[in-house]
């Protein structure tokens, strides 16, 4: 099974993708972690990509799709999970692309719908915690860059939606409750 995790930041994508890691032995490909992986190893790509992600803002589709292209030659287990790919309508023609080249389809995508306040609420939570751990915040998790991430997603990621609800493949969970309600939908939508 091939599912996507759509949502904004914040709606728990990475949170609920790690639980389908462990209880369907999935593979996760996020976007996010893998250009955060760049951006520390220092190399020239993640130079490139480090001002645009801390910012809010969406890194280029030409380097998120060849990120995604080169994970996708490796062992697919149960399935991937494609979490915060794809963000934009060329990525979704792209990803669309790529899995008939081989041979997969797309199951599910799974909308998580949550409201901004919450949104606010966890990003900042996490920051918080981040520092109290003793470590560093992620350096997009503040109030600045959030509110470009946000307008990013209404803008370039949302008509996403309308796109893949044509195609019969959206569906809706509430991403408001506790982790393990929110777990709970994904699973019975998942079944
Ligand atoms: P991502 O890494 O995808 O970050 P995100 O959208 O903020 O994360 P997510 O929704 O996974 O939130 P999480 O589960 O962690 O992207 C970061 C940046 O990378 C983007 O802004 C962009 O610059 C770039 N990028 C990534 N993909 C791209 C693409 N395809 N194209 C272009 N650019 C791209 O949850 C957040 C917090 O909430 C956690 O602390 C968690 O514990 C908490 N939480 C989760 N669920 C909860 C619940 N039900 N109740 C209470 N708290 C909850």
């Amino acid at each position: 099974m091939n599912i996507i995790l759509l949502g904004p930041p914040g709606a728990g994508k990475g949170t609920q993708a790690a639980f389908l890691v462990e209880d369907r032995n999935m593979i996760q490909l996020s976007t996010g972690d893998m250009l955060r992986e760049a951006k520390s190893s220092g190399s020239e790509m993640g130079k490139r990509v480090a001002e645009v992600m801390d910012r809010g803002e969406l890194v280029t589709d030409e380097i998120v799709i060849g990120l995604i292209r080169e994970k996708l030659e490796g062992d697919k287990k149960g399935g991937f999970i494609f979490d915060g790919f794809p963000r934009t309508l060329a990525q979704a023609d792209a990803l669309g692309a790529l899995l008939d080249e081989m041979g997969e389809t797309l199951d599910v995508v799974i909308e998580m719908q949550v409201n901004d306040d919450v949104l606010v609420d966890r990003i900042v939570n996490r920051a918080k915690e981040a520092v109290a751990a003793g470590g560093t915040a992620r350096a997009d998790d503040n109030e600045e860059s959030l509110k470009v991430r946000l307008m990013a997603y209404y803008k370039q990621t949302s008509p996403l939606i309308g796109y893949y609800h044509a195609k019969g493949n959206l569906k809706g969970v509430d991403g408001l409750g506790e982790i393990a309600e929110v777990k709970a939908s994904i699973a019975g939508v998942l079944g």
